[in-house]
């Protein structure tokens, strides 16, 4: 793609230009991004996609019944009704539930990307509103990182976003020899952070590392997890299996005497048990190379000689983020770090533990100094949380007790469900369950540009602009550009932006001085880049007025050193720069955590054999992984997302002995089942997959064949039809999404159309769009 001509606007996958063609929309890559992610591809389709939400509408059963619990949601028709009398259908609702129900009763956590933009990132505008109303229930943690987001404080004394990536990629391009990559260094993850990427550099940093030739041994069930090169190596392992090949690495280095016994005994807590449990002592179970192999399928050899040349080597152990977002997902980034304080080398350039490399683009990159132009949200004065993956929980089991870091909670009783900027019929696990859940509630609200699932399961659906379609400040913490985001088009039909929706039911709250504070969007973004500017020019960073950074159309800005070593300070002079655990130590042994009691996850980093393996029934471990072709689940309908389909479905990966076992040929239409649900997919053949294992990602819209039925198979392969809604541990409850245990058969009968990207039953046909280019200010 090559940069051109247009308005410059920002989304979570890169910087471009934009300009109306006809009834579509021209982009181009910005010329401040030699490397733009083909993702880009995404949006000229989706621009004036029928999948468009473009008018409010309401269910006709909630309409007609009023709030109360529903199984209709999902199957019923829309009504389209007009701005004035949604904004008194959600003032009057809202006020319904927390006269009557208290705050608590609002579900406004509200999980998702959204879309990029300091001012109208959807979450910030829904919490803002929400504090204004007295508050709600909110979520904690990610998708993304909910177990690191919970373990990494205990172990590191660090939160997970002051861990990630903080190793910065130049340091491993020029002193590492060695990367023992758990999970890979996948380059279609890297083309994406949350609030934007103006220059795409982590692929280009990785390809260096690999044209030095650095000896990168990836340790993954799938090979295409890191480009070719001549360090590459591949090291096929079953699934979910990592921990227990840590742990007989660091077998291999401790009875080599190759352990650094200095640094156990002086950076780190706890070394005692851990070695007892590593060799044998506590449980009778050597965790050697041979125990190994029968549970990670990696050769008791390949794991000798592996710890050998770590401990001859410069070396970085790094771990996805996918690897936590499974069963005791707590247990691989504590036993990484495990094995790199074994090994000694934490806190020397190059070498040590790093997480989430391959897993962002903005991982490895130096983090913008100071804060951002920030939208203020405001208080929330209710106590009530869940971990955010506990949603079907919280809605099919109010009042019941659950575990958390510690704690025990109950879950509040919710009647009305909030959403802006996100799609749990996406991100959430075992959408069967989700459908039961969402059956729960009062009422559903859900802010949504597109015709998604979670629209369709709402009572109320508001019709939200997307960022092509306002103007605002894109900027986040990886990448050092503050970029103008520039209008391109007028809403289509009676769209609006999230803003003006709560700003009108804030003033039908009688609360709108509090929400908008009579301001327009313009208003805004000079108040919040001025606020920001007058911050940093205090921090002695000079930066230009508002309208000087508007005409020239992005500011770079500060950021820190492109040497960054995780853990140096604290190595270098543990006495004057300890760490924020109880030890000030590393703990590999966490008195807190042995504290809690949690026989899945105990005091230090354990081999836990999933309770959901697979079985007769389901004998193919399925990975659920990150899709190359979209960003989650967005614009699912545009050109790159649909180039990658087969029959307009969503390719599964697998093996060609597997395929052959069960008489599938590349490009036919496969049934999937697993415990919880089913879905069909496309073939792919492969052998860069490990046999036994299959590939399907995640974010093809879910679409069941019989909408009535809410065990009803997806004919579309939305992959959360199949996974587990089980959290990682009582310590973290993150999601664990990413494996889960299935069968794959050809699909016999005839093959359903698929009708993800139609609108339901009611949704009035898109409007004649002759879209203008509005004035820029
Ligand atoms: P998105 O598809 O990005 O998914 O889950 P997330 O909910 O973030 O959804 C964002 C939604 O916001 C889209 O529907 C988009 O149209 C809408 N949107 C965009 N802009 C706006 C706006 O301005 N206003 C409003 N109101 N809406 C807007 C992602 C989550 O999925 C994540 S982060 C991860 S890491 C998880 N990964 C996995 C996994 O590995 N495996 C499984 N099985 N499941 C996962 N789910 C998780």
């Amino acid at each position: 793609m090559t940069a051109g001509a247009g308005r410059q606007s920002s989304s979570h996958w890169g910087a471009f230009r934009a300009r109306i063609s006809g009834d579509d929309l021209a982009v181009t890559s910005h010329e401040l991004d030699a490397q733009p992610s083909p993702l880009l591809g995404n949006l000229s389709g989706a621009y004036n996609h029928p999948a468009r939400v473009l008018q409010p509408m309401v269910r006709r059963g909630w309409l007609a019944d009023g709030p109360g619990p529903s199984s209709a949601r999902g199957q019923d028709e829309f009504v389209r009704v007009d701005w004035p009398d949604l904004t008194a259908i959600l003032a009057t609702e809202l006020e319904r539930v927390i006269t009557e129900y208290g705050n608590a009763a609002i579900f406004g956590g509200s999980y998702g990307w959204g879309s990029a933009g300091r001012f109208h990132h959807p979450q910030s505008q829904v919490h803002r509103f929400l504090n204004t109303i007295g508050g709600f229930t909110r979520s904690v943690n990610t998708y993304s990182t909910g177990a690191s987001s919970v373990i990494l404080p205990h172990v590191l004394g660090r939160d997970v976003n002051a861990v990630h990536g903080l190793t910065s990629w130049s340091v491993l391009a020029e002193h590492t020899t060695m990367i023992l990559a758990f999970g890979g260094l996948p380059v279609k993850n890297m083309q994406v952070a949350p609030g934007g990427i103006t220059r795409h550099r982590s692929e280009a940093a990785l390809r260096q590392l690999i044209d030095n030739g650095t000896s990168i041994v990836v340790v993954s069930p799938v090979r295409t997890d890191c480009p070719d090169g001549r360090g590459v190596r591949w090291c096929p392992i079953n699934p979910g299996t990592d921990v227990a090949m840590m742990l007989a690495l660091a077998w291999v280095l401790i009875t080599g005497h190759l352990h650094d016994t200095e640094f156990l005994n002086t950076r780190c807590t706890g070394y005692g048990q851990l070695q007892a449990y590593i060799l044998g002592h506590t449980d009778g179970v050597r965790k050697d190379p041979a125990w190994a192999e029968g549970i990670t399928g990696v050769a008791a050899g390949d794991i000798c000689s592996l710890a050998t040349q770590m401990a001859a080597n410069r070396t970085f152990v790094s771990v996805t983020w996918s690897l936590q977002r499974a069963e005791h997902g707590e247990q691989p980034p504590w036993a990484a770090i495990a094995l790199a304080a074994v090994l000694g080398q934490i806190g020397t350039p190059g070498g040590g533990f790093g997480h989430g490399y391959g897993s962002m683009g903005d991982v490895g990159l130096p983090k913008v100094s100071g804060q951002l132009p920030t939208l203020p949200q405001g208080d929330n004065p209710v106590d009530a949380f869940i971990p955010v993956a506990r949603i079907s929980d919280m809605l099919l089991n109010p009042g019941a007790p659950f575990s958390y870091n510690g704690g025990t909670y109950r879950y509040p009783h919710t009647r009305l469900v909030y959403w802006c900027g996100g799609n749990p019929f996406h991100h959430h696990q075992d959408i069967g369950r989700l459908r039961r859940a969402m059956a729960a509630p009062n009422t559903v609200v859900v802010h949504e540009p597109y015709w998604t699932a979670t629209a369709r399961h709402a009572d109320i659906v508001v019709p939200s602009a997307t960022f092509l379609e306002r103007s605002d400040l894109g900027a986040s913490r990886g990448d050092p550009c503050l970029i103008a985001m520039r209008q391109v088009c007028d809403p289509p039909g009676d769209v609006r932006t999230d803003y003006e929706t709560f700003s009108e039911l804030a003033d039908a709250l009688d609360v709108g001085s509090f929400f908008s504070e009579g301001d327009s969007e313009h208003a805004w973004l000079r108040r919040l880049y001025e606020t920001w500017r007058s911050r940093s020019s205090s921090d002695g960073v000079d930066l230009p007025s508002f309208d000087g950074f508007w005409s020239a159309g992005h500011v770079e800005l500060p950021s820190a050193p492109n040497d960054q070593v995780m853990l140096y300070d604290f190595v270098q002079d543990p006495e004057n720069a300890p760490l924020r655990t109880p030890s000030g130590r590393i703990e590999l042994t966490s008195a807190t955590v042995s504290s809690f009691g949690y026989d899945d996850c105990p005091g230090h980093p354990s081999w836990l054999p999933p309770a959901a393996g697979p079985t007769d029934a389901h004998p193919l471990t399925l990975l659920a992984s990150q899709p190359a072709h979209r960003l989650h689940s967005q614009l699912d309908m545009g050109a790159t997302s649909q180039s990658s389909k087969i029959h307009g479905r969503e390719p599964l990966l697998m093996h060609p002995d597997d395929a052959v076992a069960r008489g599938i040929t590349p490009g036919r239409v496969v049934l999937i089942t697993s415990e919880q649900g089913s879905c069909l997919a496309g073939a792919v053949l492969s052998s860069d997959i490990k046999p036994g294992c299959v590939q399907l990602a995640t974010g093809a819209w879910y679409d069941p064949l019989d909408p009535r039925d809410v065990d009803s198979p997806c004919r579309h392969g939305n992959v959360n039809t199949l996974t587990r809604d089980r959290g990682t541990s009582r310590l973290a409850q993150g999601c664990t999404g990413q494996l889960v245990s299935v069968e794959v058969r050809l699909y016999q009968e005839r093959v359903p159309a698929v009708h993800a990207h139609r609108p339901p039953p009611g949704a009035h046909a898109p409007l004649p769009c002759e879209r203008q280019v509005p004035h820029d200010f």
